[in-house]
Order: structure tokens, then sequence, then C-alpha cells
């Protein structure tokens, strides 16, 4: 239950030890079977009509992005899109990153997903915090600042990006609130503090308003996807809010990022639970993607077999999204384990390699890709 878990929980699950990898390679061949064997991602992807996905980081080698459009039918900016990747001054914005992508997307006719538009914990622009420390009314100038920056960025590439994350985390990292105060995990959501929820609302309406045809997703770290979960339930009753007020929100994207240890919280629960949570937001009128996929192998180094075990982590979420109407698509927070942002990042680093993904060191395919190809493969058309 993410309402349970504790920092000192977190960091104890974070601190389980490495293993390494093999791998598994496939040829192509038109129709998969129901093991997916054989079969690249991409090819699961059009005959399950579900989207699979990989971030893609501002500094992956060609070779990588050649994995992406080898194995993959969608992408995701990792970074390039956030507003402290942009802006780095309220005065500029600088499009030769995202203009890049957008390209490249274009040209290797892969789905993508501009993510995000607005996210308070980390990434947000440098100079915000000042601006409206000065400003004479602060929820004018951050009002005025939200509208202009999605109007020009989402104006931009009308027509050209698929979806947008158009709010990222807008919930406080463990419970049902918002981060109303700073914690040492993380600041206070300076969007919610000076404007209410309000600025979910009005942040969606610009959006759509500068691209009528873009679909538009709040997107949420959610530790265990899952009926009663004091989280989920609390994401369920916003999207709640916001359809019952018109906002113009098209899907909820779900991270997955498993993290922590089996003694902990999982994510998810069972397939059935997660299932049954994304049927919940079916019902609300809004599409479901899992949108950043990945699976620490050293949470499983304790497991006869990590890799199966790791495996039957993606098989689980990959089977319920496939067995849920609502889900349109499955993504993976990078492409080969050597690109995870979890073994630069400070509360996982220690454990490095975290191995989380679908490809291993060399690009070949782990035991999870076929695992994710199987579950993916579920979906009855
Ligand atoms: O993968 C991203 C990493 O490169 C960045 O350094 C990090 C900064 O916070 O953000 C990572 O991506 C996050 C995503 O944008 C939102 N959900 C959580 C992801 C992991 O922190």
């Amino acid at each position: 239950m993410a309402g349970r878990v504790t920092t000192s929980a977190l960091l104890a699950a974070l601190a389980l030890s490495a293993a390494a990898l093999p791998a598994s390679a496939a040829a192509k061949q038109k129709r998969c079977p129901a093991s997916g064997v054989g079969c690249s991602l991409k090819q699961v992807a059009a005959q399950s009509g579900i989207f699979v996905g990989a971030a893609l980081s501002n500094k992956i080698s060609a070779t990588e992005k050649s994995d992406i459009a080898a194995n993959f039918n969608a992408v995701t900016s990792e970074n390039a899109f956030k507003w402290s990747e942009m802006s780095k001054t309220a005065a500029t914005t600088d499009f030769a990153a995202t203009d890049r992508m957008v390209a490249w997307a274009r040209a290797k006719k892969l789905r993508l997903r501009a993510h995000t538009l607005l996210w308070h914990r980390l990434q947000n622009a440098p100079w915000l915090k000042a601006e409206l420390a000065t400003a004479g009314d602060p929820a004018t100038r951050l009002r005025q600042l939200i509208a202009e920056r999605v109007t020009k960025v989402v104006g931009r590439y009308r027509g050209k990006v698929e979806i947008w994350d158009v709010i990222n985390e807008p919930l406080a990292i463990f419970g049902a609130g918002y981060d109303s105060e700073e914690t040492p995990l993380t600041p206070k959501n300076i969007f919610y503090t000076t404007l209410g929820e309000g600025y979910i609302a009005s942040a969606f309406r610009s959006a759509r308003k500068a691209d009528p045809k873009a679909r538009l997703f709040l997107n949420e770290l959610l530790w265990d996807a899952r009926v009663g979960d004091p989280k989920s339930d609390a994401l369920l009753a916003l999207v709640a809010r916001l359809k019952k007020a018109r906002v113009p929100i098209d899907g909820v994207g779900i991270q997955a990022h498993a993290m922590l240890g089996t003694s902990s919280p999982w994510f998810p629960s069972t397939t059935a639970s997660l299932k049954r949570y994304i049927d919940a937001l079916g019902r609300l009128g809004v599409k479901v993607e899992i949108t950043e996929l990945d699976v620490r192998l050293p949470l499983l180094a304790d497991q006869p077999d990590p890799l199966a075990a790791q495996a039957a982590v993606f098989r689980r979420v990959a089977s319920a999204c496939a067995q849920a109407r609502a889900c349109t698509g499955l993504t993976v927070w990078g492409q080969r384990d050597s690109d995870s942002w979890l073994d630069s990042y400070s509360l996982t680093s220690a454990t490095a390699p975290n191995s989380p993904l679908l490809l291993d060191r060399e690009g070949k395919r782990k035991l999870a890709y076929q695992a994710v190809a199987a579950g993916l493969l579920e979906r009855r058309r």
C-alpha cells in the first residue's frame, strides 16, 4: 500500500544487491505465436494493437537509437521536453533538441509521446521560484507562464506529436494528497501551492486549444496501482473530478517504476489487481498507458533465477495491459540496461548495475523482452 511506504522502507529496498545478465535473441517472422518467440516487440505491437515504446534520452548513441527503431513502434522523450531542458531562463525557449527528436520519430514512423509540460518535483524551470517570489501577483504570473509554455510548445508541434504528458506526478510521492510542504524527498508542488488543483485544468485546456487532435495525458507515479490503495484511489478521484468539470483529458499514464522490494509494496500486486485498476480508470472515460516501466534486478537477487523473476514482473504488467481494454500502450524507461536512469540516481546508484530494462548492455533481448511480448499477445482483437 502506497500509504504505508516510508522513506526507510524505500531506502532499505534500494540497498539490495545486483546480478549479471544473460541474453536471448530472436529472428523475425510475420505472425507471432502466443509465446511471442521469434518476434520483435514492434511486430507484437502491430499484432496486438498495443503501442510498445521506449524512452529516448538526449544523449544516447546512434546504435541505441537504431535499437528503438528496430524493436518498438513508439518513443517517449526522456528529458528533452521538460521545462528545465527547454527554458534555461524565463525569456528563452530552446527547441533544438525537441525539433531533432520530433523529426527523428517522424522519419522512423514512431509514435511520439512528449514528456512533459509541467512537473513540479524535478526538472522544473530553474528560474520559476525566483520569478514568482518577485511577482506582484504570483498566481496571475504563474497562470500566464503556464499558458505561454503550453501554447508555445504544443502549438509548435501541432499535428506532429501524438501524445502529450501535460501534467506529470501531480500527487504527493506517498499518500493521497499534494506536496504542500518541502520534504527531504520532494520540493513542494509550486503549481498547486500557488494555484490550487485548477492548474491541472488550465494546462489541459491550453493544450487542447493549441492542438485539438493531440491526445492529452496526466502521468502519475504509483507504487502499487490497485483499487483500495490510497494513492491509486486519489488518482481515480482526481480523474473523476476533471472529467466532471469537462477538462479535456484523454488518458492517464501509470509510470510503473518497480523500485521497491518484495517485502514492501510491489508493482503491481497481481495481474488481476492491475487490470481491475485500469478498468476503473477506463470507466471514467480515459485511456490508460503504462508509461515508464522498469524493474530493478537487484531487488530479485534472492530469487533462484533473478532474470526469470524479473521477466515475471514484466509479464504481469504486460498481461494486465492486454486484458484491460482501456490500455493502449506500454513503454519501458530506456532501451539497453546501460541507459537506465537508475544507475545514476542517488537512491539507486549504489546497486548499479540495476539492469532494469528489456535489452542487455550489448543490445540483446533479455527474458523480460519475451515476457512482454507474450503478455501483450494476450490481447484479443
Ligand atoms: O529518466 C529521467 C532522468 O534522466 C532524469 O535525470 C530524472 C530527473 O528527475 O528524470 C528521469 O525521468 C523521470 C520521469 O521524467 C518522470 N518519472 C520518474 C522518472 C525517473 O525519475
